[in-house]
This record gives structure tokens, C-alpha cells and sequence, in this order.
């Protein structure tokens, strides 16, 4: 390893800091090559009378360093690199360091560095400590007043967070100080120094503040800033009427930046953003893109109260603002387009990616027990598990408790930094409720499968249930979890049955033991039941059950549950493809089996198309391996692609009808009803195109050209390309030529022939030596190395291991440059344990060779998990 030592830190291990910091004063001097910063801090003891003071400090040069306004001498502290040791310091001084920085040679995006020529900061969870000497953790909340100085020309916009307070000019430098009123950790400190252009507008709070909203970004991406402005005044809007929450500051900032590791940064009156979670233009970006702008603005946003003003007390705690935050922002983009659609692709995605996670080598509790980087540990399980967590929390406690105990959460913690648990006991207080056992999910690695059994007999309906969570590495026996299962019976002709003497047709049942039973009473006649199970997916756990066709045919008919419906039609195609494995010939008539009931779904698709869209879905061929003891890709995608130009076949005639019916009219808006209809043009249009038909290619590559908007462009090239139709080269080529100066939507092209299924090491490699490839921008390395990875499953695994060997040797590339990405990407190669024997001794090779090098302690810990 390159970093020294790995060291884990222990949640147990935690204690309250022994120094606090008063107020800050940063003063940061920047320069083509250099920077400077001049911190001022007051410090005062809050631990033990005889502690040193410590601060963290990466990779300072240290020019100065005075006490109370008198140089310290050199013998009373002690720098190791990462930790400056002050011994025999008062109760409380002021403490004046001088620091110089190399920004421009920052390529690890953490810290203050430099992107497209503005300088910019990421210091979630421990950059801060590459900025300055401070003590870098979440529960020491301090005032800060920032001045930063630049050239005035080249750097017009100097920006932190709070308000501009001062500014003057000499010799031209020029100079902004900006105030933060309220206490903050150093992970929400921002500063920004560029040519960057605004869009301003305003907002007025509910009681009537004025807050000043500014966008920034590079002069050519000002025309992509509507669609972020509209949805960050949805935003400001809904946490006022759904939580209480107003905007607390006269300003609110956003500034785009081409170069980030991660979607956004929820810095205090200064997010930072990825481009790519900001900026949207019909023309320039897909429906997905739009529907991320908006979910991401809505996200940073809204930690304002949940992450900024109730903070984190140490990073175990994570979950605390990411998984309340994940949860509020997909309510918000349930409230603003369908509830439905919305709820079926976040779980689609965290079954699709939040699974494999927690049933692999890097499975690890929601409130982990320790860490080495905490990078790291940025994961689905943390965000979407997290989110999970808290949506059981309101499905149990019922909305208006679940309100009055955030209401309680933000008022009693507000200013402090708290944990998960005091989350809980805020939940707890307010409903009464003990819920000892339901803080299991935030301990507990591993996703919970839960059987179900039912029974008809004497005119009652039984139902068993039995709970199990599998062992994940370090936690080999399970305790039993508290379960939210929401259930309703449809008799034999799809009408939901009474389920209690009050007559209610749902209930949530409470599974807290292993092993549970229900029984219900059923009105005389009823001769069948069917039950519609984990409505809403009320809580994240495998579910499986008899699942007789049959019954998936009738929930897919009948069930109003939005997600039981997608959930039976997904089992059907399931069961239809895996009985395809080793058998592609008998695809003919597994389509014609599924065809009545796709046809119906397409005869009511009027009424929703995104909904019918989703219903029309084959689940991935990826999800459905890893749902099988060995991942064997590509047999799975065999059957996948057989069926899938099966069912191409048996309905062509129906998908030419969605394709007629369906076309794009009108101008193109990102708004619900649109975004549906093209999402099932493109379903329709992808089946037709697995059937390799010349007319579909011709009509593509007619879309293709004509297309006004970026979602119709690109989904024409995807299907040209990935099903290698005639035009697929020209439209590479004439798609390269007319977007060579977005590189938002270069990364596209990157993306659409990395995820490619036919694609080859040799061809990803070619990706990668391409002159408009660039090892230091991450959405690049995303849209090449991400999609291959993650995205590609059939040509990653390619059983000669080409893929593997090439993947490692890039990983160690990258990881010179960029440990946080390198190791981010490697979470790719945790199904290692589950692949054929003949990938497995492959990927162990090529991953054992890579440990060897010198590398980041961030990829060190992830190869070294996977390979335990
Ligand atoms: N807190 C941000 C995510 C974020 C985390 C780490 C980063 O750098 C290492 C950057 C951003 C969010 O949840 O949006
Ligand atoms: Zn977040």
C-alpha cells in the first residue's frame, strides 16, 4: 500500500473532542501555482486538562505558526503529515497558522483544486484537513469568516458560504470576505474563485424572507440552468409545506463543476454540483438527466436541515443525514411527478445494486462498526438501505407521528451533531412506540429474506411468514428484525377482501419473529385468495412465496398496488427466462405464454404510459443472475436476449402500434406524461430491435436524425448501437461531430459504446486511448470504465478475462490520480465469490497482481475485502 498502514477506526472507540474551535478566520490567497491560507482559529479546552491539541493536516507545508500572537516554539509541536501535535497549550488561545497548497496538482478532487481553470473545494468527509490545520471532524461546529483573494481578471466570481460581508481591490488582486452566521463542521466549508457566469432569481419563504437563489456556471452552459432554478424553488417550497423548513440564509448558491467525484455537495449556501446533477437542456439532455437535475438539486437542498443544521456526529453516522435526506428527496420527486413510477424505479435500483452490495464482501451495516477510509463507505447501503429505513420508520409510526417527530428531531438537535440513535428516539417518543428491535436495521448487515406460505381452509386464510437474514463478513448469526408488511387478499375476481371486522382491505403486519402467522376471516364463498404482498415495498427484504403464474397473472391484472403489479409482471418474466436457460429454443413459446398478458397491459397504457413502460420491462439479465448461487452472465443473458426477440416477434404488430401511437409531437417538455410516452416508444421500439428487423433500423436511424431532444437522439443510437443495426457507425460518427463541444453529452457517447453488450476488452481499451478521453475528469472515467464495469456484466465477465486484466491495469491507473474513484469502481469485482469457476480464477489473478502494487489505501481496502 502506498499510504502506510491501513488503521480501521471503531464506532466504539469515539470520544467528544477535547478541543472546540470558537470562531474561524480563513484567509485564502490564490495563485496559478500556489495557494495560501492563513487560518485563524479560537480554540478552547472542552476534554481533559492535560490533553495536547491535535489537528488534522494533510500534506501542509507549514510557513508559520503563532500562539496567542507569538511564534510557538518548535518544540512544544510536532507534524507527522497528517496530524499537528500542539503540547502544553492553554485552556484557551488563538491559535495562527500559514499553509501553502499546490491546488493545481490536486487531481484527487478532494480539498481545494482546480477544474476547467476556476478553483473549487470538496471537503465532505475529511478534505478540509488538506486545506488547513484544524481539528476535521463533524461534531466540532464552529463561525467562519473566509476572505479569498485572486487575480481580478481571471477570477471575477469569489464565492463562500454565507454573505459577502467586504471586498476591495488593489493592484489587480481583488478580495471577497464572506460571513456564515451559523456554526458549521468543516465538511460543509466551500470556497469558489472563477470566470463563472449567474443566473439569479429569487425566492420568497413563507414568512416572507427574501433569499437571493444563484446559479453559477461556465459562460457556454448559462442556457442550462432553468430546469435546476425551477427545481430549486420546488424544492424550497416543499420542505416548508411537507416539513416545516424554511431557508435559513439571504442567499442560496450553486456553482457547476466539470470535475467531481461524486452527483453534488450540500455545502452551507454553497453547493457544489457535477455538471452533470445541474445543468439540462432539452437538447443536450435525456429525461433521466432532467428527472436526476431535479432529484439532486432537491437532495442538496433539503440537507440544509437534515445534514447542515442537525449534523453528523461522526461519519459512522452517516446514514443519519443521507439516508433522512435520500428519503426526503424521493417523496419530493414522488410529489412532482408519479408516486407509482417513482417508488418502482428506486426499488428497481436498490435491488438492482443495493443487494448485490449488501450480499457481497463489502456488505456492511447501515451504521457501520468501523472503517478505514471513510470514502469508502459513500455506498448504496448508507443512502438507499438508509432511505428505506427511515420510510419504514413512517410507515410505522403513520405520517402525522412520523412529522411530529421530525419536527422534534430538528428543533432539540438543531445547531448539534447527533446520531442515528437520536434519530430513533425522537421517532420513539412521539408515538409511544418501542422500537429497541426496529433499530436492528441500522446494526445489522445483509438483506432479510422473508418467506410466505398461505393457506384457504374452512372458509379462513393463513398465512406464514418466516423471517432470515443471511451472515455477511463479521456478523455470521442474524437477530430477527421488525418487518413492516403491508397486505391486502384479492379474491378470484380481483376485488380486495375485508381483512378485520372494521372491514379494512390492508393492513401492516408486524413481523417480528422468525417465524409469524396470520389468520384472517374470510366472507362465506370465497374460493380463492391471492395475496398482494410488501405493498409499496414497505420494507427492503427479499420476498418469496409460492408464486404460482397464475397468482403473478392475476396481481398483474388486478393489484392497484403501483409496485406489486410491476413486482408480478418482473416474476413472470423471471420465471419465463429462467426456464430459457439451456433451453433458447423453447423462447417461442414462453412469449406466447406472456403475450395476453403484455397485450393487456399495452391496451390500457393510455392511461399511464410510464407505468405501462415499466410493466413491459424484461428485468435485467444482471439482476437475474445475481439472484441465482453463480453468477453466470452470460447463459442469463442468452435466455434474457432470446425471450426478448421472442416477445419482439409474437407482439410485433403491437409494438409497431406504440411506435405509430407514441411518436414524439409537440415540443418537447420533461413533464410526467411526455417523459412516459417516450420511455414507452423506447420499450417498444428495443423489443422490435432485439428482433434485428431492418425496418426497426431504418426507422432509428430516421429518429436518430431527426430527433429535437437529447432523450429521442440518444435512445435511437443506444438501440443502433447496442443491437448493431445498419447506421450505427454513421451515427456514432455524426453524434460525435455534432456534440464534440458538450462534454456532458461526450461522456453519453463514451457510455453508450462501453455498455455495448458485444463490446471487448480491445474495444474498451481503443475507448480509452481516444484523444477525447481523460483519465482526470470522472464522468469521463465513469461513462468508459463505470459503464463497462458495472453496466456491461456479459462483456466485463467474459470468461477469457480479457475484461478483467484490462479493468485492473486502469484501476491502477487511476488510482495514482483519483484513490476515491479508483476504489469506487472496484466495488465492481465484488461478485468475485459467486462467478464461475473459470472468471473467478481470472478476476483473483488479475486482482491479486493489482494488490501487490503500491496502492491508495482507499482501493487497498476495497480490493483487499473482495479478495478475503
Ligand atoms: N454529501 C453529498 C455527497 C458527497 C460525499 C462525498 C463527497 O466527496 C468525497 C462529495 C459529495 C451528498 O450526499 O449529496
Ligand atoms: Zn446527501
Amino acid at each position: 500500500m502506498r499510504d502506510g498502514q491501513a488503521r480501521a477506526i471503531h464506532l466504539q472507540d469515539y470520544r467528544a473532542p477535547d478541543f472546540r474551535v470558537e470562531r474561524v478566520a480563513l484567509d485564502v490567497d490564490l495563485y496559478e501555482d500556489h495557494a495560501i491560507v492563513r487560518a485563524t482559529l479560537a480554540m478552547q479546552r472542552s476534554g481533559a486538562a492535560d490533553a495536547p491539541c491535535r489537528l488534522d493536516g494533510v500534506g501542509l507545508t507549514l510557513e508559520q505558526l503563532q500562539l496567542d500572537g507569538a511564534d510557538w516554539p518548535s518544540t512544544h509541536y510536532h507534524y507527522d503529515g497528517e496530524v499537528l501535535t500542539l503540547e502544553g497549550v492553554p485552556d484557551r488561545f488563538v491559535l495562527a497558522t500559514v499553509v501553502r497548497l499546490a491546488p493545481q496538482l490536486n487531481t484527487e478532487l478532494e480539498g481545494l483544486y482546480r477544474s476547467n481553470g476556476m478553483f473549487c473545494t470538496q471537503c465532505e468527509a475529511e478534505g478540509f484537513r488538506r486545506i488547513t490545520f484544524y481539528p476535521d471532524r463533524p461534531d466540532v461546529l464552529s463561525r467562519f469568516v473566509t476572505t479569498v483573494r485572486a487575480d481580478a481578471v481571471r477570477y471575477p466570481v469569489l464565492l463562500s458560504n454565507g454573505n459577502p460581508i467586504a471586498q476591495g481591490e488593489e493592484g489587480g488582486r481583488h478580495w471577497v470576505t464572506w460571513e456564515d452566521p451559523f456554526p458549521k463542521p468543516s465538511y460543509l466549508f466551500a470556497l469558489v474563485a472563477g470566470d463563472l457566469s449567474c443566473q439569479e432569481d429569487r425566492y420568497v419563504t413563507g414568512s416572507g424572507r427574501e433569499v437571493a437563489l444563484r446559479l453559477y456556471a461556465e459562460p457556454q452552459d448559462l442556457d442550462k440552468l432553468d430546469h435546476a432554478m425551477a427545481s430549486l424553488k420546488a424544492s424550497m417550497l416543499w420542505d416548508e409545506q411537507a416539513y416545516g423548513r424554511e431557508y435559513d440564509l439571504d442567499i442560496y448558491m450553486i456553482v457547476a463543476v466539470s470535475h467531481f467525484n461524486m452527483g453534488a455537495m450540500e455545502n452551507k449556501g454553497l453547493n457544489i454540483f457535477n455538471t452533470s446533477c445541474v445543468l439540462a437542456h432539452p437538447k443536450t439532455t435525456t429525461d433521466a438527466g432532467f428527472q436526476r437535475v431535479e432529484s439532486v438539486i432537491a437532495h442538496e437542498y433539503f440537507h440544509n436541515w437534515s445534514g447542515n443544521r442537525v449534523t453528523c456526529r461522526d461519519w459512522f453516522q452517516l446514514s443519519l443525514k443521507e439516508g433522512f435526506t435520500v428519503f426526503r428527496d424521493q417523496c419530493f420527486s414522488a410529489d412532482m411527478n408519479s408516486a407509482a413510477v417513482k417508488r418502482i424505479e428506486d426499488v428497481d435500483m436498490l435491488r438492482a445494486h443495493q443487494f448485490p452490495e449488501d450480499q457481497g464482501p463489502m456488505a456492511h451495516p447501515v451504521r457501520p462498526q468501523s472503517y478505514q477510509k471513510i470514502d469508502n463507505f459513500y455506498t448504496l447501503t448508507i443512502y438507499e438501505k438508509g432511505a428505506e429505513i427511515v420510510r419504514m420508520l413512517h410507515t410505522l409510526l403513520g405520517a402525522d407521528d412520523f412529522r411530529r417527530g421530525s419536527d422534534l428531531y430538528f428543533e432539540r438537535f438543531d445547531g448539534q451533531a447527533v446520531t442515528t440513535d437520536d434519530f430513533v428516539a425522537c421517532m420513539a417518543e412521539v408515538s409511544g412506540r418501542d422500537l429497541a428491535q426496529f433499530k436492528r436495521w441500522y446494526s445489522q448487515a445483509g438483506t432479510p429474506q422473508v418467506t410466505v406460505s398461505g393457506e384457504l381452509e374452512g372458509g379462513r386464510y393463513r398465512l406464514s411468514v418466516h423471517q432470515q437474514t443471511p451472515p455477511t463478513p463479521g456478523q455470521p448469526d442474524k437477530q430477527p428484525l421488525l418487518i413492516p408488511l403491508r397486505l391486502a387478499l384479492l379474491d378470484g375476481a380481483g376485488h380486495h377482501l375485508p381483512l378485520n371486522a372494521q372491514g379494512d382491505t390492508e393492513l401492516l403486519l408486524e413481523l417480528t419473529e422468525p417465524q409469524q402467522q396470520w389468520e384472517f376471516a374470510l366472507p362465506p364463498g370465497v374460493e380463492r385468495v391471492v395475496p398482494s404482498l410488501l405493498r409499496g415495498f414497505s420494507a427492503p427484504v427479499m420476498l418469496a412465496g409460492e408464486d404460482s403464474e397464475a397468482a403473478l397473472r392475476h396481481l398483474l391484472t388486478h393489484d392497484d398496488d403501483g409496485f406489486c403489479r410491476w413486482d408480478a409482471a418482473q416474476r413472470l418474466y423471471r420465471a419465463a427466462i429462467l426456464r430459457l436457460v439451456d433451453a433458447t429454443g423453447r423462447a417461442a413459446e414462453e412469449a406466447a405464454q406472456l403475450a395476453p398478458a403484455m397485450k393487456a397491459v399495452l391496451a390500457g397504457a393510455g392511461e399511464d404510459a410510464a407505468a405501462a413502460a415499466l410493466l413491459l420491462a424484461l428485468p435485467s439479465a444482471t439482476q437475474l443472475a445475481d439472484s441465482l448461487p453463480e453468477f453466470d452472465i452470460a447463459a442469463v443473458q442468452q435466455a434474457h436476449d432470446a425471450l426478448a426477440a421472442a416477445l419482439g416477434h409474437a407482439l410485433a404488430t403491437d409494438w409497431w402500434q406504440v411506435l405509430e401511437r407514441w411518436a414524439p409531437v409537440g415540443e418537447y417538455q420533461p413533464v410526467a406524461a411526455d417523459i412516459g410516452a417516450r420511455a414507452l416508444y423506447q420499450q417498444a421500439a428495443s423489443y422490435l430491435a432485439a428482433t434485428a428487423q431492418p425496418e426497426i433500423g431504418d426507422v432509428m436511424v430516421r429518429r436518430f436524425a431527426e430527433a429535437d431532444n437529447m432523450t429521442d437522439q440518444l435512445g435511437a443510437l443506444r438501440l443502433l448501437v447496442h443491437e448493431r443495426l445498419q447506421g450505427a457507425d454513421a451515427a456514432l460518427a455524426d453524434f460525435a461531430r455534432q456534440w464534440q463541444h458538450e462534454p456532458l453529452v461526450m461522456d453519453q457517447w463514451f457510455g453508450v459504446q462501453a455498455s455495448a453488450p458485444w463490446q471487448t476488452a480491445a474495444g474498451i481499451e481503443a475507448l480509452l486511448e481516444d484523444a477525447r478521453f481523460d483519465w482526470a475528469t470522472p464522468n469521463r472515467v465513469r461513462s468508459v470504465l463505470g459503464q463497462f464495469s458495472n453496466a456491461n456484466a456479459v462483456a466485463f465477465h467474459r470468461a477469457d478475462g480479457s475484461g478483467y486484466r484490462l479493468f485492473a491495469s486502469a484501476l491502477q491507473r487511476l488510482d495514482q490520480l483519483n484513490p476515491q474513484m479508483a476504489a469506487r469502481l472496484a466495488g465492481a469485482c465484488g461478485r468475485l465469490g459467486r462467478l464461475p469457476a473459470v472468471q473467478q480464477h481470472a478476476l483473483r489473478e488479475a486482482l491479486q497482481q493489482l494488490v501487490r502494487q503500491p496502492l491508495s489505501g482507499n482501493l487497498d481496502e476495497v480490493l483487499t475485502r473482495i479478495l478475503a
